[in-house]
C-alpha cells in the first residue's frame, strides 16, 4: 500500500491556497496519485481527503462517504454553483486528530467539477456528502474547520495537539 503522510495542524503548509489544475495534467501519473489518496483516506480512516492535506497544492479532493468504500468521487477544480439551507454537523479532520466540533454548513449544494479523466460533471449533494464537500473545499483554500471556532477554543486545541505531538516524538 502506498500511504501518503498527512500534514497536521498547525503545519503552515495547510494554509496554502491550491492552484487550479490544467486538464492536460490529468494523466496516468495524476490518477495514480488519486488512487494513493483514496488508500490513504480509507486507511486513516476518513471519508474525504483534500490534496492540500498530503502537501499537494493542486485544486482537487477525493471523497467516499459510503460504509462499503464503493462510492469514490474525485473533484478537480470544484466550484459551488448554488447553496440552500443550513445544517449543523459534528466534524472531524485527519489534519486535526482527536478533535471534533460542530460547524454550520449549507444543507444542500450544487457543485461543478471535473473528474480524474477531465470529464465535467455537476452534482447535487445534501447531508453528510454536502458537509464533506464543503470541508474539503475549505482545505483547498487553506481553511480548517477549527477556524470557525472561537480563538480561545482554537488555542486550547493547538495546545492539546502540541502536547500530543511532543509525547509522540
Ligand atoms: O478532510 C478530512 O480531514 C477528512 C474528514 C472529512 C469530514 C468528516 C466529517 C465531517 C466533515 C468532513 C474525515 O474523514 S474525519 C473522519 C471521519 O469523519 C470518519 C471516519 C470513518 C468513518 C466515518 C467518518
Ligand atoms: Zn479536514
Amino acid at each position: 500500500m502506498n500511504l501518503l503522510p498527512i500534514l497536521e495542524f498547525p503545519d503552515p503548509r495547510l494554509r496554502t491556497v491550491a492552484r487550479e489544475i490544467d486538464p492536460a495534467e490529468l494523466d496516468e501519473g495524476f490518477r495514480a496519485h488519486v488512487a494513493a489518496m483514496f488508500e490513504t483516506m480509507y486507511a486513516a480512516p476518513g471519508i474525504g481527503l483534500a490534496a492540500s492535506q498530503v502537501d499537494d497544492h493542486r485544486r482537487f479532493m477525493v471523497i467516499d462517504v459510503s460504509e462499503t468504500h464503493d462510492e469514490r468521487r474525485v473533484f478537480v477544480n470544484p466550484r459551488i454553483l448554488s447553496r440552500e439551507g443550513e445544517q449543523v454537523c459534528q466534524e472531524g479532520c485527519l489534519s486535526v486528530p482527536t478533535i471534533q466540533a460542530d460547524v454550520t454548513r449549507s444543507e444542500k449544494i450544487v457543485v461543478a467539477a471535473l473528474d480524474e479523466f477531465g470529464t465535467a460533471f455537476e452534482l447535487t449533494a445534501d447531508g453528510l456528502l454536502a458537509v464533506c464537500i464543503q470541508h474539503e473545499m475549505d482545505h483547498l483554500l487553506g481553511k480548517l474547520f477549527i477556524d470557525y471556532l472561537s480563538p480561545l477554543k482554537r488555542d486550547l486545541i493547538k495546545r492539546k495537539l502540541a502536547k500530543r505531538q511532543r509525547s509522540a516524538a
